[in-house]
């Protein structure tokens, strides 16, 4: 359960970190499932250099898709988003997304007409993460007018090699690292500014995703735009008996028939 003041951080800086949300045992299990299920789908262990990633990826496992629904992550959800909020699926990975040792300063819904639809990623690192060795990064308040449409350069240029970030290293622009040890998880608004340097290690992450329940055709658009998969939930999701991820996938159907009519 937040407090008022985790959800006023929540709400003003755009991401909050949750310490110690399972203990030693809990996450050191669920780095075991994690490796199972990566080696079970690629058909071999991954080096330590390998970049693997897979979405959907708790919902490849009874013992993972329980996370989803796991009162520590689930309450605080329903406090952010409303107990109507849906699910838009999970992600299982080593390394990094870009496949790099750096991930650049980008938002995963970025423009202005994304901050009126509130969308929500869960990062838990399995591995210790530090500023300079792979901790997530964020630029507080970025998700927010006018910050945020003032680093619409960063956007457009995440993907360069070695872009400037208004003549920064993408390591050397202002910024608060979220350090985390196994445990924690950092809960983040999609539309904040992040980014990743210095991938060190095997660097694994699982990643949930929630979002208010759609409500107008431009919260189906940018659903559409950016995450069209979440409208499609994985098979043990629909199938599932409990309440918890019934109610998350609950008019889901109706929602993508809606969509897809825009
Ligand atoms: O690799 C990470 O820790 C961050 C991933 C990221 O930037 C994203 O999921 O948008």
């Amino acid at each position: 359960m937040l407090t008022e003041d985790q959800i006023h951080h929540f709400r003003v800086f755009g991401f909050l970190a949750l310490r110690q949300v399972f203990d030693t045992e809990e996450i050191e299990r669920l780095g075991r499932l994690a490796d199972e299920i990566w080696s079970g789908e690629l058909g071999h262990t991954p080096s330590e250099e390998e970049h693997v990633s897979m979405a959907p990826f708790l919902e490849l496992h009874d013992s993972t898709a329980e996370l989803i629904e796991d009162a520590r992550l689930y309450t605080p959800m329903t406090q952010l988003l409303g107990k109507d909020m849906i699910w838009m699926g999970s992600e299982g990975v080593q390394g990094t997304m870009t496949r790099r040792p750096y991930h650049h300063w980008h938002a995963d819904r970025p423009g202005p007409l994304e901050l009126g639809y509130l969308r929500i990623k869960i990062m838990m690192y399995l591995d210790p993460m530090r500023k300079d060795a792979g901790a997530f990064r964020v630029i507080p308040g970025s998700h927010r007018s006018p910050l945020h449409e003032e680093l619409t350069p960063f956007q457009q240029r995440h993907g360069l090699e070695d872009p400037a970030f208004f003549g920064n290293r993408g390591s050397e622009v202002p910024c608060h690292a979220v350090e985390t040890d196994p445990g924690d998880a950092v809960i983040f608004n999609q539309s904040l500014y992040h980014a990743v340097y210095g991938k060190a290690g095997r660097r694994r992450y699982i990643a949930l995703k929630y979002a208010t329940r759609p409500t107008t055709d431009a919260h189906l658009a940018s659903i559409m735009q950016y995450s069209p998969d979440a409208l499609k939930p994985h098979e043990r999701a629909v199938q599932s008996e409990s309440p918890r991820l019934r109610a998350m996938i609950n008019g889901i159907d109706e929602l993508k028939r809606r969509a897809e009519t825009l």
